[in-house]
């Protein structure tokens, strides 16, 4: 009889169990959930309507060694496994260039996957990812105008895409697809950034933020459930 090693039993019994559902859902509507921590905090450029989050973009950047972006909203990333990170934006008409509202996958402030919409020479989408502060992206040009879209970040192993819609139902993907870490970045949330120019101050209208994905079981959790069917398998083979 063909042995199985206790490892593929391990992989199967997670595979088996694993579900995809939503992990996290904040609709900001009056209030922030409790799970974000907002790093690099200037609560003078946020605040909380009825329906949205009203965010300024900061004067500042993740680029390179620069990390002065203020207001990063950032969520304990809450699965193992993959994952979809969407935004849905009513409004943000960015009048000066790289002022932007970027989905994140993020390790570090110099190690990070982000998926960029706002004003690069004119309204664009980039996508792209800093590894030890070195940033390499693509960019295409994307204009909502001053209508709502949706932003998704999707990650598949360690493999990146970012995804735009103007109805929430019909996806494209932008840019190129990437390779990024592990596949298990610390934080996921956003942040909105100027770079430094802040002469025609520019906000974001965020309606909500969700991730999906993988429930994985914990490893001690599988583990346990693993122990369970090895002793239920055991006791069946002495009855025989
Ligand atoms: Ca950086
Ligand atoms: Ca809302």
């Amino acid at each position: 009889m063909q042995r199985i090693s206790l490892a593929v039993l391990f992989a199967a019994l997670q595979c088996c169990i694993a579900s995809w559902d939503t992990l996290f859902f904040d609709d900001f509507n009056g209030s922030a959930s409790g799970a974000w921590s907002i790093t690099n905090e200037n609560p003078g450029l946020y605040s909380y309507t009825p329906t949205y989050l009203d965010l300024l973009c900061s004067a500042g950047t993740l680029s390179a060694g620069y990390n002065n972006a203020e207001n990063l909203f950032l969520i304990t990333n809450p699965t193992l496994g993959d994952f979809t990170a969407t935004m849905r934006v009513l409004s943000f008409s960015p009048p000066q260039s790289f002022q932007q509202i970027d989905v994140l996958a993020l390790d570090d402030v110099d190690n990070y996957v982000r998926a960029v919409y706002g004003r690069i020479g004119e309204p664009s989408l980039e996508f792209g990812a800093e590894t030890g502060g070195a940033w390499a992206s693509s960019i295409s040009p994307f204009d909502p105008g001053a209508s709502a879209f949706y932003m998704r970040l999707t990650k598949v192993g360690n493999v990146y895409s970012q995804f735009i819609s103007t109805d929430g139902t019909s996806w494209s993907q932008a840019n190129e697809t990437l390779a990024y870490g592990d596949g298990t970045p610390s934080y996921i949330g956003f942040v909105a950034s100027d770079t430094w120019n802040i002469a025609a101050p520019a906000d974001v209208q965020i309606d909500w933020f969700r991730v999906e994905g993988d429930v994985v079981p914990e490893p001690g959790a599988a583990a346990l459930m693993l122990g369970a069917l090895a002793a239920l398998a055991t006791r069946r083979k002495r009855r025989c």
